[in-house]
Protein backbone atom coordinates (compact mmCIF):
# COMPACT_ATOMS: atom_id res chain seq x y z
CA UNK A 1 0.00 0.00 0.00
CA UNK A 2 3.14 2.39 1.39
CA UNK A 3 4.64 1.51 -2.20
CA UNK A 4 1.62 2.36 -4.34
CA UNK A 5 0.37 5.62 -2.65
CA UNK A 6 4.15 6.35 -3.26
CA UNK A 7 4.12 6.29 -7.15
CA UNK A 8 0.61 7.83 -7.02
CA UNK A 9 2.41 10.66 -4.98
CA UNK A 10 5.15 10.93 -7.66
CA UNK A 11 3.15 10.50 -10.70
CA UNK A 12 1.19 13.85 -9.00
CA UNK A 13 4.30 15.57 -8.42
CA UNK A 14 5.62 15.49 -11.79
CA UNK A 15 2.22 16.83 -13.15
CA UNK A 16 1.69 19.90 -10.81
CA UNK A 17 5.86 20.79 -11.23
CA UNK A 18 5.07 19.95 -14.94
CA UNK A 19 1.95 22.72 -14.77
CA UNK A 20 3.73 24.53 -12.74
CA UNK A 21 7.15 25.11 -15.08
CA UNK A 22 5.99 26.40 -19.02
CA UNK A 23 9.43 26.57 -19.79
CA UNK A 24 9.52 22.82 -19.87
CA UNK A 25 7.58 23.06 -22.78
CA UNK A 26 9.77 25.64 -24.87
CA UNK A 27 12.16 23.31 -24.03
CA UNK A 28 11.00 20.53 -25.70
CA UNK A 29 10.09 23.09 -28.76
CA UNK A 30 14.14 23.61 -28.88
CA UNK A 31 15.00 19.94 -27.93
CA UNK A 32 13.04 19.01 -31.00
CA UNK A 33 14.80 21.62 -33.34
CA UNK A 34 18.07 20.85 -32.02
CA UNK A 35 17.40 16.68 -32.59
CA UNK A 36 16.80 18.14 -36.37
CA UNK A 37 19.83 20.35 -35.96
CA UNK A 38 21.82 17.32 -34.56
CA UNK A 39 20.15 14.87 -37.20
CA UNK A 40 21.33 17.33 -40.21
CA UNK A 41 25.04 17.04 -38.01
CA UNK A 42 24.86 13.13 -37.78
CA UNK A 43 24.35 12.94 -41.64
CA UNK A 44 27.22 15.12 -41.53
CA UNK A 45 29.19 13.18 -39.33
CA UNK A 46 28.47 9.98 -41.05
CA UNK A 47 29.77 11.27 -44.19
CA UNK A 48 33.00 12.28 -42.59
CA UNK A 49 33.46 8.66 -40.91
CA UNK A 50 32.60 7.12 -44.73
CA UNK A 51 35.36 9.59 -45.94
CA UNK A 52 38.08 9.28 -43.16
CA UNK A 53 37.26 5.66 -43.79
CA UNK A 54 38.20 5.63 -47.40
CA UNK A 55 40.99 7.49 -46.27
CA UNK A 56 41.84 5.35 -43.65
CA UNK A 57 41.41 2.18 -46.35
CA UNK A 58 43.42 3.63 -49.00
CA UNK A 59 46.31 4.03 -46.76
CA UNK A 60 46.23 0.60 -45.01
CA UNK A 61 46.24 -0.34 -48.57
CA UNK A 62 49.59 1.18 -49.65
CA UNK A 63 50.72 0.55 -46.38
CA UNK A 64 49.75 -3.59 -47.02
CA UNK A 65 51.17 -2.92 -50.90
CA UNK A 66 54.45 -1.44 -49.20
CA UNK A 67 54.94 -3.97 -46.73
CA UNK A 68 54.36 -6.54 -49.32
CA UNK A 69 56.97 -5.50 -51.42
CA UNK A 70 59.27 -4.69 -48.53
CA UNK A 71 58.60 -8.53 -47.45
CA UNK A 72 59.41 -9.71 -51.10
CA UNK A 73 62.49 -7.38 -51.52
CA UNK A 74 63.71 -9.17 -48.37
CA UNK A 75 62.65 -12.36 -49.31
CA UNK A 76 64.55 -12.38 -52.44
CA UNK A 77 67.71 -11.00 -51.05
CA UNK A 78 67.50 -13.78 -47.83
CA UNK A 79 66.76 -16.36 -50.96
CA UNK A 80 69.74 -15.04 -53.10
CA UNK A 81 72.17 -15.50 -49.91
CA UNK A 82 71.00 -19.13 -48.90
CA UNK A 83 71.73 -19.82 -52.66
CA UNK A 84 74.94 -18.44 -52.74
CA UNK A 85 76.05 -20.25 -49.20
CA UNK A 86 74.68 -23.45 -51.08
CA UNK A 87 76.93 -23.12 -54.02
CA UNK A 88 79.95 -22.14 -51.61
CA UNK A 89 79.32 -25.91 -50.32
CA UNK A 90 78.62 -27.28 -53.35
CA UNK A 91 81.71 -26.16 -55.06
CA UNK A 92 84.01 -28.03 -52.75
CA UNK A 93 85.81 -30.22 -54.91
CA UNK A 94 85.63 -32.64 -51.77
CA UNK A 95 82.32 -32.97 -51.15
CA UNK A 96 80.64 -36.17 -52.61
CA UNK A 97 77.37 -35.77 -54.61
CA UNK A 98 74.90 -36.89 -51.89
CA UNK A 99 76.59 -35.23 -49.02
CA UNK A 100 73.73 -34.12 -46.66
CA UNK A 101 75.36 -30.42 -46.21
CA UNK A 102 73.99 -29.94 -49.83
CA UNK A 103 70.36 -29.55 -48.06
CA UNK A 104 69.59 -26.81 -45.72
CA UNK A 105 66.88 -25.28 -43.32
CA UNK A 106 67.75 -22.24 -41.18
CA UNK A 107 66.27 -21.81 -38.51
CA UNK A 108 63.99 -18.60 -40.19
CA UNK A 109 62.34 -21.13 -42.15
CA UNK A 110 64.73 -20.61 -45.59
CA UNK A 111 66.31 -23.50 -47.34
CA UNK A 112 68.68 -24.08 -49.46
CA UNK A 113 69.36 -27.00 -51.99
CA UNK A 114 72.18 -27.81 -53.90
CA UNK A 115 72.56 -30.45 -57.10
CA UNK A 116 75.60 -31.25 -58.51
CA UNK A 117 75.29 -32.95 -62.02
CA UNK A 118 77.59 -33.51 -65.65
CA UNK A 119 77.25 -29.99 -67.07
CA UNK A 120 77.65 -32.52 -70.15
CA UNK A 121 73.81 -34.30 -69.28
CA UNK A 122 72.67 -31.56 -71.95
CA UNK A 123 72.78 -31.26 -75.74
CA UNK A 124 75.91 -29.01 -76.69
CA UNK A 125 74.10 -26.65 -79.38
CA UNK A 126 77.42 -25.47 -80.64
CA UNK A 127 79.36 -28.97 -81.23
CA UNK A 128 75.56 -29.51 -83.05
CA UNK A 129 75.21 -26.73 -85.22
CA UNK A 130 78.87 -27.17 -86.13
CA UNK A 131 78.66 -30.63 -86.98
CA UNK A 132 75.55 -29.22 -89.10
CA UNK A 133 73.48 -31.94 -86.89
CA UNK A 134 70.38 -33.23 -89.37
CA UNK A 135 69.12 -35.76 -86.84
CA UNK A 136 69.07 -34.87 -82.87
CA UNK A 137 67.51 -31.06 -83.17
CA UNK A 138 64.95 -32.02 -86.32
CA UNK A 139 63.87 -35.15 -83.65
CA UNK A 140 64.42 -32.41 -79.99
CA UNK A 141 61.95 -29.77 -81.89
CA UNK A 142 59.52 -32.44 -83.21
CA UNK A 143 59.04 -33.89 -79.38
CA UNK A 144 58.40 -30.26 -78.81
CA UNK A 145 55.83 -30.21 -80.98
CA UNK A 146 57.24 -27.47 -84.18
CA UNK A 147 56.07 -28.43 -87.30
CA UNK A 148 58.58 -29.66 -89.91
CA UNK A 149 58.39 -25.99 -91.35
CA UNK A 150 59.56 -24.18 -88.11
CA UNK A 151 62.23 -26.60 -86.86
CA UNK A 152 63.68 -26.22 -90.13
CA UNK A 153 63.56 -22.77 -90.06
CA UNK A 154 64.75 -22.31 -86.53
CA UNK A 155 67.75 -24.75 -87.20
CA UNK A 156 68.82 -22.91 -90.17
CA UNK A 157 68.69 -19.59 -88.30
CA UNK A 158 70.61 -21.41 -85.49
CA UNK A 159 73.19 -21.93 -87.90
CA UNK A 160 73.11 -18.88 -89.80
CA UNK A 161 73.74 -17.21 -86.16
CA UNK A 162 76.75 -18.91 -85.44
CA UNK A 163 78.32 -19.68 -88.62
CA UNK A 164 81.07 -16.36 -89.69
CA UNK A 165 79.17 -15.81 -93.01
CA UNK A 166 76.73 -13.90 -94.52
CA UNK A 167 74.69 -16.29 -96.31
CA UNK A 168 71.21 -17.08 -95.65
CA UNK A 169 70.54 -20.69 -95.35
CA UNK A 170 67.36 -22.01 -97.09
CA UNK A 171 65.07 -21.44 -94.39
CA UNK A 172 67.70 -19.23 -91.87
CA UNK A 173 68.31 -15.20 -90.73
CA UNK A 174 71.47 -13.59 -91.61
CA UNK A 175 72.10 -9.79 -90.97
CA UNK A 176 69.66 -8.59 -93.69
CA UNK A 177 66.80 -10.62 -91.82
CA UNK A 178 67.66 -9.57 -88.27
CA UNK A 179 67.79 -5.41 -89.68
CA UNK A 180 64.18 -6.11 -91.24
CA UNK A 181 62.87 -6.78 -87.85
CA UNK A 182 64.80 -3.62 -86.25
CA UNK A 183 67.71 -6.09 -85.06
CA UNK A 184 71.20 -4.66 -85.17
CA UNK A 185 74.66 -6.18 -84.62
CA UNK A 186 72.64 -9.95 -85.24
CA UNK A 187 73.35 -12.58 -86.09
CA UNK A 188 76.76 -12.33 -83.74
CA UNK A 189 78.19 -14.87 -85.97
CA UNK A 190 80.20 -16.89 -83.43
CA UNK A 191 79.32 -19.94 -81.45
CA UNK A 192 76.98 -19.24 -78.27
CA UNK A 193 79.19 -18.46 -75.25
CA UNK A 194 75.69 -18.77 -73.15
CA UNK A 195 72.98 -20.55 -73.87
CA UNK A 196 70.89 -17.60 -72.78
CA UNK A 197 71.94 -15.85 -76.40
CA UNK A 198 70.39 -18.45 -78.39
CA UNK A 199 66.83 -16.51 -76.91
CA UNK A 200 67.97 -13.76 -79.73
CA UNK A 201 68.09 -16.06 -82.78
CA UNK A 202 64.47 -15.74 -85.10
CA UNK A 203 62.17 -18.51 -83.82
CA UNK A 204 63.43 -18.66 -80.23
CA UNK A 205 60.71 -16.66 -78.95
CA UNK A 206 57.92 -19.71 -80.28
CA UNK A 207 60.26 -21.88 -78.53
CA UNK A 208 60.09 -20.06 -75.13
CA UNK A 209 56.28 -19.87 -75.05
CA UNK A 210 56.06 -23.61 -76.60
CA UNK A 211 59.25 -24.91 -73.84
CA UNK A 212 59.52 -22.52 -71.24
CA UNK A 213 62.30 -24.72 -70.17
CA UNK A 214 64.28 -24.99 -73.56
CA UNK A 215 67.27 -24.04 -71.34
CA UNK A 216 67.25 -27.51 -69.56
CA UNK A 217 68.51 -29.31 -73.00
CA UNK A 218 71.62 -27.40 -73.70
CA UNK A 219 74.88 -26.36 -72.83
CA UNK A 220 77.56 -24.51 -74.37
CA UNK A 221 80.54 -26.63 -72.81
CA UNK A 222 81.79 -29.81 -73.11
CA UNK A 223 82.47 -32.10 -76.47
CA UNK A 224 79.21 -32.74 -77.52
CA UNK A 225 78.46 -36.43 -75.54
CA UNK A 226 75.83 -36.18 -73.34
CA UNK A 227 76.58 -38.01 -70.00
CA UNK A 228 73.47 -40.95 -69.33
CA UNK A 229 74.67 -40.85 -65.86
CA UNK A 230 72.88 -37.15 -65.59
CA UNK A 231 70.91 -37.07 -68.51
CA UNK A 232 67.34 -36.45 -68.51
CA UNK A 233 65.03 -39.63 -69.27
CA UNK A 234 63.52 -37.36 -71.89
CA UNK A 235 67.13 -36.79 -73.96
CA UNK A 236 68.30 -40.50 -73.55
CA UNK A 237 64.57 -41.16 -75.12
CA UNK A 238 65.43 -38.82 -77.94
CA UNK A 239 69.35 -39.92 -78.53
CA UNK A 240 68.18 -43.50 -78.63
CA UNK A 241 65.15 -42.62 -80.53
CA UNK A 242 63.09 -44.70 -77.93
CA UNK A 243 59.53 -43.91 -76.29
CA UNK A 244 59.89 -42.39 -73.15
CA UNK A 245 58.58 -45.57 -71.32
CA UNK A 246 61.30 -47.74 -72.67
CA UNK A 247 64.01 -45.34 -70.49
CA UNK A 248 61.93 -46.43 -67.62
CA UNK A 249 64.70 -49.48 -66.56
CA UNK A 250 67.13 -47.54 -67.05
CA UNK A 251 66.36 -44.48 -64.71
CA UNK A 252 65.31 -47.31 -62.18
CA UNK A 253 68.88 -48.57 -62.06
CA UNK A 254 70.26 -45.38 -62.37
CA UNK A 255 68.55 -44.28 -58.85
CA UNK A 256 69.67 -47.62 -56.85
CA UNK A 257 67.65 -49.32 -54.46
CA UNK A 258 66.22 -46.21 -52.45
CA UNK A 259 64.62 -44.86 -55.60
CA UNK A 260 65.62 -41.61 -54.71
CA UNK A 261 68.24 -39.34 -57.13
CA UNK A 262 71.54 -38.21 -55.83
CA UNK A 263 72.06 -40.84 -52.41
CA UNK A 264 75.12 -42.97 -52.06
CA UNK A 265 72.95 -46.21 -53.50
CA UNK A 266 73.20 -44.52 -57.45
CA UNK A 267 74.46 -47.08 -59.53
CA UNK A 268 76.37 -45.27 -62.87
CA UNK A 269 76.09 -46.61 -66.09
CA UNK A 270 79.37 -47.52 -67.60
CA UNK A 271 79.36 -48.81 -71.01
CA UNK A 272 77.57 -48.52 -74.72
CA UNK A 273 76.72 -51.48 -74.41
CA UNK A 274 74.57 -51.91 -70.97
CA UNK A 275 72.91 -48.64 -71.90
CA UNK A 276 71.83 -50.11 -75.33
CA UNK A 277 70.47 -53.09 -73.37
CA UNK A 278 68.69 -51.49 -71.12
CA UNK A 279 66.96 -49.45 -73.39
CA UNK A 280 65.90 -52.80 -75.78
CA UNK A 281 67.50 -51.07 -78.67
CA UNK A 282 69.78 -53.75 -81.07
CA UNK A 283 69.87 -52.17 -84.61
CA UNK A 284 73.87 -51.93 -84.97
CA UNK A 285 73.32 -48.12 -86.57
CA UNK A 286 71.58 -46.77 -83.19
CA UNK A 287 74.42 -48.67 -80.66
CA UNK A 288 76.57 -46.98 -83.21
CA UNK A 289 75.32 -43.32 -82.89
CA UNK A 290 75.39 -43.69 -79.18
CA UNK A 291 78.68 -44.62 -79.51
CA UNK A 292 79.01 -41.52 -80.78
CA UNK A 293 76.52 -39.45 -78.79
CA UNK A 294 76.98 -40.89 -75.15
CA UNK A 295 79.40 -40.64 -72.28
CA UNK A 296 79.67 -41.66 -68.44
CA UNK A 297 81.46 -39.61 -66.80
CA UNK A 298 81.96 -35.90 -67.90
CA UNK A 299 84.68 -33.76 -66.23
CA UNK A 300 82.33 -30.54 -66.12
CA UNK A 301 80.39 -30.16 -62.59
CA UNK A 302 77.06 -27.82 -62.88
CA UNK A 303 76.41 -26.96 -59.38
CA UNK A 304 72.75 -26.06 -59.62
CA UNK A 305 71.82 -23.84 -56.08
CA UNK A 306 68.03 -23.14 -55.22
CA UNK A 307 67.50 -20.84 -52.29
CA UNK A 308 63.80 -20.58 -50.77
CA UNK A 309 62.46 -17.61 -48.71
CA UNK A 310 59.02 -17.75 -48.34
CA UNK A 311 57.31 -18.58 -51.57
CA UNK A 312 60.87 -16.89 -53.21
CA UNK A 313 63.23 -18.89 -55.15
CA UNK A 314 66.84 -18.03 -56.43
CA UNK A 315 68.45 -20.84 -58.56
CA UNK A 316 72.01 -20.01 -58.62
CA UNK A 317 74.53 -21.96 -60.84
CA UNK A 318 78.08 -22.49 -61.00
CA UNK A 319 79.95 -24.47 -64.00
CA UNK A 320 83.63 -25.74 -63.43
CA UNK A 321 86.06 -27.66 -64.67
CA UNK A 322 89.36 -29.18 -62.58
CA UNK A 323 87.97 -26.74 -60.05
CA UNK A 324 88.11 -23.27 -62.24
CA UNK A 325 84.65 -21.26 -62.92
CA UNK A 326 83.66 -21.88 -66.55
CA UNK A 327 80.35 -19.77 -65.93
CA UNK A 328 78.73 -18.38 -63.11
CA UNK A 329 75.35 -16.85 -63.01
CA UNK A 330 71.56 -16.55 -61.90
CA UNK A 331 69.15 -18.25 -64.12
CA UNK A 332 65.08 -18.28 -64.11
CA UNK A 333 63.87 -20.74 -61.26
CA UNK A 334 63.00 -24.35 -63.36
CA UNK A 335 64.82 -22.45 -65.64
CA UNK A 336 61.62 -21.03 -67.03
CA UNK A 337 60.73 -17.33 -67.25
CA UNK A 338 58.32 -16.31 -64.48
CA1 LIG B 1 76.19 -16.25 -90.15
CA1 LIG C 1 69.55 -43.44 -55.01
Amino acid sequence: MTTMSALTENAKKERDDAASAPFLRIDVRRLQQRARQAGSALIAVFWMIAILGLVIYAGAKALEADSRYARQMRGRTYAKRLAQMGLEIGRHPALPEHDPLLHYMSPEGGTYDVRIVAEEARLNINVLLEADDKVLLPRLFASWGLKAEASSALRDALRDWVDADSHVSLNGAEKRDYEKAGLEGMPFNRPFKEIEEMLMVRGMSEVNVLRPDWREWFTVYGDGRVDVNDARAELIALLANVPLERVQPLVTLRLGQDGVPRTQDDVKLTSVPQVAQLLGVFQPHIVEQLTQWIQFNGPIRRIESVGEFGDIQRRLVLITQNQQALWRGEIPSHGQDS
